[in-house]
């Protein structure tokens, strides 16, 4: 396990496109409201402002004034209340009701601040806020020599100090075979059939190949004369699919990390200055869990720079890149 958070601290994010950050949805927002609020059935995704029970009639009229075009459910098999998780080690932890999470969509000119402004006032709302989009941050270039992966152990480095040493660390261990770490790539999904990587995914496939990437650099099958090598050579990946807007999805998918045992959860992606508190609520509770969280801060360092977010959160390993130089960057 260390020598992997010493890998996942040190790799996340070589290669050198900036993103653009700083960038929030303006069509939606999300919601954790009261309990009773919505009069939607189980199974139930998408509903409108008529879904509001009318004791909450303010807050309906409040979202047809800013002509709300739906409200959906991200999460919607989710029974109202059942907030008691227990881990496999038989720890319970109390999570936030998924039912009860819900996206906003707006038309394209609605003047969101204001909403949340006014949303915030109003009975039935417990939480409202912003959503921000998030950046893949980006990662090696696939070059599948270990030769060229100095970043694993850089043999012309005069001080060592340029790599993280993985070969000492091999040396003590390549990965448990008898119980092999659970490592969870919330990204883009990873492929199952990549040769590097076959026999060890399992959860959501690859829509693009940044999360399966990600997933080499830490699970590759290693020391087959084939491709890249990997920090933790028996690791199996647990990939979620997870660069979509919704916070109440990525906390059902932490919910479903802790029950099938995942150690880590890597986030290569974030976004400067876009807190979100359903989200922070979310890797706290993996936090708690004794999930060990990376993300990455991005790769377009600059003095005062905004925070990146969910690198940014106080439960979470920020990782940032140095180049072969150990200059930022
Ligand atoms: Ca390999």
């Amino acid at each position: 396990m260390y020598y992997l958070v010493v890998y996942l601290m040190s790799l996340l994010f070589f290669g050198s496109q900036a993103l653009a950050g700083a960038n929030l949805r303006e069509d939606v927002l999300e919601a954790y409201l009261q309990s009773g609020v919505l009069n939607m059935s189980i199974g139930q995704s998408i509903g409108d402002a008529g879904d509001i029970e009318p004791a909450y009639k303010d807050l309906a009229q409040l979202l047809d004034a800013y002509k709300l075009e739906k409200i959906i459910r991200p999460v919607p098999n989710t029974q109202p209340g059942d907030t008691l998780l227990v881990t496999p080690s038989g720890d319970t932890l109390v999570t936030l009701d998924l039912s009860r999470m819900v996206v906003f969509l707006f038309p394209a000119s609605t003047p969101l601040n204001d909403v949340v402004d006014d949303l915030f006032v109003t009975e039935g709302v417990r939480l409202v806020e912003r959503v921000p989009i998030y950046n893949l941050h980006t990662i090696p270039p696939d070059d599948n020599l270990y030769g060229d992966q100095w970043y694993l152990a850089h043999s012309s480095a005069p001080s060592g100090s340029r790599d993280i040493n993985a070969e000492d660390g091999w040396g003590i261990t390549t990965g448990s075979t008898a119980s092999p770490s659970l490592i969870g790539i919330f990204d883009t999904g990873v492929s199952h059939s990549h040769i590097e990587l076959l026999g060890k995914v399992s959860g959501h496939s690859e829509t693009n190949f940044h999360g399966t990437a990600v997933a080499g650099l830490i699970s590759a099958h290693t020391d087959n004369s084939f491709g890249v090598a990997s920090v933790n050579w028996t690791s199996n990946i647990f990939s979620r699919h997870t660069s979509d807007y919704a916070s109440a999805l990525i906390y059902s998918y932490i919910v479903e990390a802790i029950s099938a045992g995942v150690e880590v959860i890597n986030c290569s992606w974030g976004s400067p200055d876009a807190y979100s508190t359903q989200m922070r609520a979310g890797f706290k509770l993996a936090n708690e869990a004794g999930i060990t969280i990376t993300a990455s801060m991005g790769n377009e360092y600059e003095l005062d720079n905004d925070l990146n977010f969910p690198a940014g959160f106080a439960d979470v390993v920020a990782v940032g890149a140095t180049d072969d130089l150990d200059e930022h960057a």
